[in-house]
């Protein structure tokens, strides 16, 4: 039975020892909370470090049995790997790149290889426990290699993998010396999840440029399988905050905090100690504001709680030193006797405190320079039964995107911050409880539970799509078909695409002629008289003339405008009506004077904006809006536009392959056919084939061809054997 196995850094357990005893304390926190129901289910399973250094062989052994009824099972790792694997390369290297902190970041060798051999680790925990069938989930940045471990050792294995924390920029992520690699180690997964479409489209454009790899709508195409990045803005669990904040529990602390507190307006502001978090631009701006708004003074109060967090770290332990300074500071500056402007407190609360804080502050104070999502925002409105209250929320934090009736801040910005915080004091409760309640609405219905079951129903189409976009390799028993029926056949066709199946695509169209191979392979196959080779291409008539008119085969070029068979000349299928391009040509000028290396290409039915040497995203831009400038004109026109490999191609509509290949199979008797494309162009042709033809797509995206190969060399090979018929030895899929 198929199962689910969630791996993470951490279990979602903390494991304690007092005495000599081991005790186990659940998290609580949101993921925990959300996965609950599903990893607690069956044969599921969560896999994760247990939070505490194990050394033991039988304690280890304890620990594993301990866990086993709870369908988690532990990761254990040595001090060393804590210190560079967690503190070091996650903490310190990735944590402040992502976070666009990379002045922070180190970039040390040691710490890099260890992040390696622990992310193998889990692959190998992992691997003890799954089997074929089952679907693995994968959080976050410590754990950003996992993915095509896991890919290597189960090729069909569902995985699915989650980034927490922000994703950079390219021009903040290229920073890294191992960018490559763990670009490679994500792109294991079949859906890649973020917080934000800002998160997912810097992944995406860094694949672009590090790797290579475009795609379409979050498809990425690695050339032998194809994976989907989307955006899942995690929620919390509302219900759970709601009724929390309901308890009489709540009610009662929240009664003693109020008269300790002389019922003054309550700002407050919850963090984990981090400089993502902007905890001193906070305090300035809170410092500015006491100094703009002597009104206030003795009626205000803020609230600050610091979760302490990685005081291992220098630069957390100089953080700290900054905001105890400046806490004193303006405490000092404006503190009386039966006022503190700020209640600061460095440890972390119950639950049930942190309720009634969120349930009495006025207003929430959420200014992070950068943050992946921030939930303590959200838990904020859903604690606000009486929906009195005012969330400030920085547009760095991903919540940002999704909470847009809050007061959203730059903040780098104190005078706006200053002015926010005023503005959030005096606004009315009508306005409060209109824009606390639109909140509420959002975030109870994408909480948690429907983040969870929307990142595994796209996980489940994702690998249905997968499915149906595959065409099937045509592997050696495949082979073994089409070359007995071959060889069996007296009047057999071949229509093979030059440009992507015969011959690789350069970045100047010119270089690509061909080869001496490649002249000879045709030249073999078309000097056997049951042979008839047909040579086909989106190339002017001209070129395909010069590089092959001299071989005994036929040609067809310029999608079929131009058509040749053997020595006769060429004929044209259309007559040459081309006013078109004097309205069309003018548009593309425009595009080549906006868009350096872009360049046109005239041949006789159509015309040619290519950007293949245009720099990486602006062609595909420009690319973008020039389909849709054409496509606009071409509405009410016999024109079609083709929206090609590195270029954008308009030709009158009655040309295409299919129509030209149509002439062959109309004219010709044949008892075997082979077609060969690669673009999506050449889908026409395929689907101009016979029931019974052998069609093949080189390369992975979408077809209606019945098989595929990889690459060109493939084709050669697939096309060699025929040749010299040696059909019986059984080469690998590489080697065919
Ligand atoms: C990553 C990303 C993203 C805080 N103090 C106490 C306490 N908390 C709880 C809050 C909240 C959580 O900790 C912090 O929320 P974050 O959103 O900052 O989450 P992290 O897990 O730190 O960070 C972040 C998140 O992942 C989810 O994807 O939002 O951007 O950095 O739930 O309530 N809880 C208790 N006592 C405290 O003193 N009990």
């Amino acid at each position: 039975m198929a199962k689910l196995i969630i791996v993470s850094n951490r279990l979602p357990v903390k494991l304690q020892e007092k005495d000599g005893k081991l005790n186990y304390q659940t998290s609580e926190g949101g993921l925990a909370t959300g996965l609950g129901s599903i990893y607690k289910q069956k044969d599921n399973l969560w896999i994760g470090w247990p939070g505490m250094v194990i050394e033991q062989k039988e304690k280890q052994q304890q620990i594993v049995s301990d866990l086993e009824g709870e369908n988690m099972y532990p990761v254990f790792l040595t001090e060393t790997e804590i210190k560079e694997f967690y503190e070091g390369f996650s903490n310190e290297t990735l944590w402040p790149t992502f976070h666009y902190f990379s002045q922070y970041a180190i970039y040390e060798q040691k710490l890099w290889e260890t992040y390696v051999e622990v992310n193998q680790k889990y692959c190998e925990e992992v691997m003890k426990m799954a089997s074929p069938g089952d679907t693995i989930w994968v959080h976050d940045y410590q754990l950003l290699l996992l993915p095509s471990m896991l890919r290597e050792q189960l090729p069909d294995v569902t995985i699915g993998f989650f980034q927490h924390i922000p994703f950079p920029s390219y021009e903040v992520f290229r920073l890294l010396p191992w960018r490559k690699e763990i670009l490679e180690g994500m792109l294991g997964s079949d859906l890649i999840g973020f917080h934000t479409y800002d998160d997912m489209r810097h992944f995406l454009s860094s694949v672009n440029r590090l790797i290579g790899y475009g795609g379409m709508h979050g498809w990425i195409n690695t050339g032998n399988r194809s994976l989907l990045v989307d955006s899942f803005p995690m929620g919390i669990d509302y219900e759970k905050y709601a009724s929390t904040a309901a308890s009489t529990e709540v009610l009662k602390r929240e009664e003693i905090f109020r008269k300790n507190l002389n019922a003054q307006k309550i700002i407050l502001s919850i963090d984990r100690l981090d400089y993502s978090k902007g905890i001193p631009q906070r305090l300035l701006a809170f410092e500015l504001f006491l100094e703009q708004h002597p009104e206030f003074h003795e009626k205000v109060t803020l609230v600050m709680l610091v979760v302490p967090s990685r005081d291992a770290v220098e630069k957390y332990k100089e953080l700290k030193e900054e905001v105890d300074e400046l806490v004193g500071r303006i405490n000092g500056r404006y503190s009386h006797i039966n006022w503190n402007p700020i209640q600061y407190f460095y440890r972390s609360y119950p639950l049930e405190t942190l309720s009634a804080f969120y349930r009495m502050a006025d207003v929430a104070l959420v200014t992070p320079m950068r943050d992946g999502m921030n939930l303590v925002c959200k838990e904020y409105i859903a604690s606000k039964l009486d929906q009195n209250g005012v969330l400030i929320l920085s547009e760095m934090a991903g919540a940002s995107k999704e909470l847009s009736d809050a007061l959203l801040i730059n903040p780098n910005d104190v005078r706006q911050m200053v002015d926010t915080i005023y503005q959030a004091l005096t606004m009315p409760e009508e306005e409060q409880k209109q824009h606390i309640s639109n909140m509420q609405e959002s975030l109870k219905r994408y909480n948690i539970h429907h983040w969870v079951s929307l990142f595994m129903d796209r996980l489940s189409y994702v690998k249905l799509k997968q499915m149906s976009m595959a065409t099937n390799y045509l592997d050696e028993a495949s082979f073994q078909e089409l070359s007995d029926s071959y060889a069996n056949s007296s009047t057999r066709l071949f229509f093979l695409e030059y440009d992507g199946a015969l011959v690789d695509y350069q970045t100047k169209p010119m270089m690509s002629r061909p080869d001496e191979d490649l002249l000879q392979l045709l030249d073999d196959l078309s000097s056997n008289p049951k042979n008839r080779v047909v040579v086909m291409s989106s190339r002017d008539k001209d070129i395909m003339q010069a590089w092959l008119g001299h071989l005994n085969i036929d040609l067809i070029a310029e999608h079929g405008v131009w058509v040749k068979q053997r020595n006769t000349g060429w004929q044209t299928l259309l007559s040459l009506i081309d006013d078109w391009k004097r309205d069309v040509r003018p548009i593309l000028d425009l595009y080549v004077d906006r868009t350096p290396s872009s360049f046109i290409e005239e041949k006789d039915y159509s015309l040619v904006w290519h950007y293949r040497r245009v720099e990486t995203g602006l062609g595909e831009l420009r690319a973008r809006e020039l389909v849709s400038h054409l496509n606009f004109l071409a509405s009410d026109s016999n024109l079609q536009v083709l929206d090609g490999q590195m270029a954008v191609e308009v030709k009158v509509n009655e040309v295409n392959k299919g129509k030209a290949t149509s002439r062959w199979l109309n004219l010709l008797p044949h008892d075997f056919v082979l077609a060969v494309g690669d673009d999506w162009g050449d889908e026409d042709i395929f689907k101009a084939m016979p029931r019974d033809a052998y069609t093949v797509k080189v390369g992975t995206a979408y077809s209606v061809a019945k098989f595929h190969l990889d690459n060109c060399a493939e084709t050669r090979r697939m096309l060699e054997r025929l040749v010299e018929k040696k059909t019986t030895k059984k080469p690998q899929k590489s080697t065919l």
